[in-house]
């Protein structure tokens, strides 16, 4: 996928930064945790971003500064591009809000910190500096474009663009699941994002089931096919999960559901010899937990012989 190999090109570049920052002792606990670049639904220039002070202790924002590009985002005096500064210290755990132009951008949820300037659509390097100046996290997509997120256009308009897991995935993004959200725009609309709460990406990655494909590999296959798996859940008991296997030909949307009700780990052999030759296959494994959390895996394209 695209966009995965751009998640890649991120990782590198914030791993090469946070490694001696650690080892130096600087604390890189507050972290960019959202991103609304593409706005919300009652305007594109509706744009917000969130912090969140992923450690144990509480974080004063004194000094601290937000950039996108050029433009300076000062955390707790109004000046540059900060035009109004409602708190500046961040609990454990906590999120920062900042809102542009108005507290309406965010209708429902107070703002923060209210600010000036774009976050364009076509991407930006957006950083977050403390009081000596260090970066401390940083998002560098002015020439790469956004990892993660709508605008207008794609399958979640003004969907956000989340942080799945700042302590233990480092830069990884994903777009707001469209299912986990709150809060809503300045037309009253829901907005397709998690200001001021845990990020849908966070708590899909803490509870979503994960499922390994072992086999099939890609190639051809002969009959019968043996689909052998293994998953779990997160944040659940080992027996809690729902495994299911489907099929599907030539890429087709509708998914075939060959069997039900398999256990977490183990194999399947599919008796193909109805299926038609020539033509490519795809088998997914699925696991759906107690919340109908689903995760899947699917396999590479196949032929049968
Ligand atoms: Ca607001
Ligand atoms: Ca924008
Ligand atoms: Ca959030």
């Amino acid at each position: 996928m695209k966009k995965g190999g751009r998640t890649t090109v991120m990782l590198v570049v914030s791993l090469g930064f946070l490694g001696p920052l650690v080892a130096l002792g600087a604390s890189p606990d507050v972290v960019l945790n959202e991103v609304a670049w593409g706005g919300t639904a009652a305007g594109g220039q509706d744009e917000w971003i969130e912090l969140r002070n992923c450690g144990a202790s509480p974080v004063d924002l004194a000094g601290w500064v937000v950039t996108i590009g050029d433009a300076r985002i000062p955390l707790s005096v109004v000046e540059e591009s900060t035009l109004e500064v409602r708190r500046s210290t961040l609990e454990p755990g906590g999120f920062l809000l900042l809102e542009r132009t108005d507290d309406t951008t965010v209708s429902d949820v107070a703002a923060d910190v209210i600010y000036k300037g774009a976050l364009s659509n076509t991407g930006a390097n957006v950083k977050l500096l403390d009081a000596m100046g260090n970066v401390v996290d940083q998002v560098l997509c002015a020439d790469v474009g956004w990892p993660a997120g709508c605008a207008s256009e794609g399958a979640l308009p003004y969907a956000t663009m989340e942080r799945v897991d700042p302590i233990e995935m480092g830069n990884v993004w994903r777009t707001n699941d469209g299912l986990v959200h709150c809060g809503v725009d300045a037309a009253g609309a829901p907005i397709q994002g998690t200001p001021r709460a845990a990020n849908s990406a966070t708590v899909d990655y803490l509870t979503a089931p994960r499922v390994q494909l072992l086999a099939p590999i890609a190639g051809e296959a002969g009959c019968p096919l043996v689909v052998q798996w293994q998953a779990i859940d997160p944040d659940g008991l080992p027996a809690g999960l729902q495994i299911a296997i489907a099929v599907r030909v030539e890429g087709a949307e509708e998914w075939t559901v060959l069997i039900e009700n398999l256990a977490n780990q183990g194999s399947f052999a599919w008796d193909c010899s109805s299926f038609a030759k020539g033509v490519t296959y795809e088998v997914r494994v699925s696991a759906t937990d107690w919340e109908d959390r689903v995760g899947a895996a699917t396999s590479t394209p196949f032929t049968l012989r």
